[in-house]
């Protein structure tokens, strides 16, 4: 059984977002290609409180994104919804990262329960919510399969190091 984990697909990471990834929204066509093929899809949010510890203000590294509730932490429009069966919320607590869709979210759980034995990998940001995430799916004992096409990195260098180090933890990568 194969699921898809749709990462972080939100307006703050898209262009005209405050942590707008470079063509985060060329990812939208081929996300919603791949999701007609898998019978479980997971689309996952960055979802913080207005004081996460990531944020600058908060001796964070990043600009304040996703504030949970906000324009900016909505998944983007173009995303086709009808085919997304479970949305789930990641980066709530104020002082953890929450990088991973597998960090306080019970989704490993709900994937065995249901069977999954591989899941493929697609959002933004390839080398942060995305390979965090690719690493944790590996680290859970599932087979894991990294869409490149459907994916974009905030740092273009640090997109080629993460697919590096994704495909040397033992993570599939396709086109
Ligand atoms: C992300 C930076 C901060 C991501 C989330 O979704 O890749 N990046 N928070
Ligand atoms: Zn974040």
């Amino acid at each position: 059984m194969e699921a898809l984990i749709v990462v972080d697909v939100q307006c703050d990471f898209c262009p005209g977002g405050a942590l707008a990834v470079p063509e985060g929204d060329a990812v939208l066509a081929p996300i919603n290609r791949l999701a007609e093929h898998y019978p479980y899809v997971i689309a996952t949010r960055d979802w913080h409180p207005p004081d996460h510890g990531s944020f600058a203000p908060h001796g964070g590294p990043w600009p304040v994104h996703c504030v949970r509730e906000t324009p900016g932490a909505q998944l983007h429009p173009d995303l086709d919804r009808g085919q997304i069966d479970a949305v789930l919320d990641k980066g709530r607590a104020p002082d953890r990262e929450g990088y991973s869709a597998f960090e306080d979210t019970g989704l490993a759980r709900m994937l065995r329960e249901r069977g999954v034995d591989t899941v493929h990998v697609a959002g933004l940001a390839l080398d942060v919510c995305v390979k965090a995430t690719a690493l944790a799916a590996t680290r859970a004992g599932f087979e894991v399969v990294l869409h490149r096409d459907a994916t974009r990195g905030v740092e273009p260098g640090d997109a080629e190091r993460a697919v590096a180090e994704l495909r040397s933890a033992g993570v599939s990568v396709v086109d």
